[in-house]
């Protein structure tokens, strides 16, 4: 079939398992997707929309809500709270597990998300995105709490993130690759325009935001030094090096032309920044499904079994021989 009429729609029919499990995912899948568009215009409407600027409101993160972080959270809360798709879900932007209105039938998934992750880069008029992640919900005819969600990333159905910048793109992983759509704004659809991309096993360009230099651990900072040694350093070629502040815009790169990206706990953030359920999980399957890899500094990301709703970690995540680097410099230290 010409991948250029592959809508979001036929590929979830196409991908997601045959059976009524599968059918509530390409619903859940196709809710996400309709909420980030919605999210997708109001971005795209900046100060024109009076959803610029902050909400005058801290969240649990105790970082400052911006109007749009509220409007991106309640889309995907409205969005997804109807049709027997989700038991309930979990939030950057709420303390904990949502519960659903009570007469919304329950189903059979949890959907977490980071409504609208680098929040900070709106104000600046840069790329933004969406992270989520979907896992299964506990078949315990009642609603879920906290400790039900506290699931490894290799329990994850699906995962993906929408990347708001000079076009609107999702891109998806139900376990069986990495597929990335458009969106066409004047139909509303969302058009298959890579299927199963793989991220380059070498690169040379790193993103990391070296005004924390004095604070990595030591196996980071051995790498970094090397990548700017260049051509007559260990690692005999020169690198780049890219930092957008908004996770989803720099993994985007990376997954469309290879890198790394480190982000990792130091000496200022023991427990790292980035949070393990809804931005860590999601992004380190959709680069296992890549053919990337994703460490924590101390494991592989997929494997760490998170102990609190908002726990936070570290993360070297990309090109699978940059991060196979990494591996080995910190098991040397
Ligand atoms: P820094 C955005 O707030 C975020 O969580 C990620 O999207 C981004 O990669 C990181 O923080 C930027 O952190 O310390 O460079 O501002």
């Amino acid at each position: 079939m010409d991948q250029s009429r592959m809508t979001l729609g036929r590929f979830l029919a196409r991908h997601c398992p045959q059976d009524e499990k599968g059918r509530t995912l390409a619903l859940l899948l196709r809710q996400v997707a309709d909420s980030c568009r919605r999210i997708s215009d109001a971005v795209g409407g900046g100060a024109l929309r009076d959803l610029t600027g902050a909400a005058d409101n801290v969240n649990v993160q105790g970082e400052e809500q911006k109007k749009l972080d509220v409007f991106a959270n309640d889309a995907l809360l409205e969005g997804c709270s109807w049709g027997g798709t989700v038991a309930g879900m979990a939030s950057e932007e709420e303390d904990d597990v949502f519960t659903l209105p009570e007469d919304e039938p329950r189903g059979p998934y949890i959907l977490l998300f980071d409504p609208l992750d680098g929040s900070s880069n709106i104000d600046v008029n840069v790329s933004v995105g969406t992270i989520f992640s979907v896992l299964p919900a506990p078949d315990a005819g009642r609603d879920p709490v906290n400790e039900d969600l506290l699931q490894s990333g290799d329990q994850q159905v699906a995962a993906g993130y929408v990347v708001y910048g000079p076009s609107t793109v999702l891109a998806l992983t139900v376990g069986n690759g990495v597929h990335v759509f458009t969106l066409d704004r004047a139909q509303g659809e969302w058009f298959l325009t890579t299927a199963d991309l793989k991220v380059p096993e070498q690169t040379a360009e790193f993103a990391i935001n070296c005004s924390y230099w004095h604070q990595w651990p030591a196996p980071v900072r051995r790498y970094i030094e090397e990548c700017l040694a260049g051509e007559d350093g260990p690692r005999g070629k020169r690198f780049n090096m890219r930092w957008v502040a908004s996770m989803v815009a720099d993994l985007h790169r990376i997954f469309t032309r290879g890198g790394v990206f480190l982000y990792p706990a130091d000496s200022r953030r023991p427990n790292g920044r980035l949070r393990v359920l809804y931005e860590v999980n999601p992004i380190a399957m959709l680069m296992e499904q890549a053919g990337g890899a994703a460490f924590t500094g101390e494991e592989r990301a997929m494997a760490l079994q998170p102990k609190e709703l908002h726990q936070r970690a570290g993360l070297l995540i990309g090109s699978r021989e940059e991060v196979a680097v990494l591996e080995r410099y910190y098991s040397e230290q």
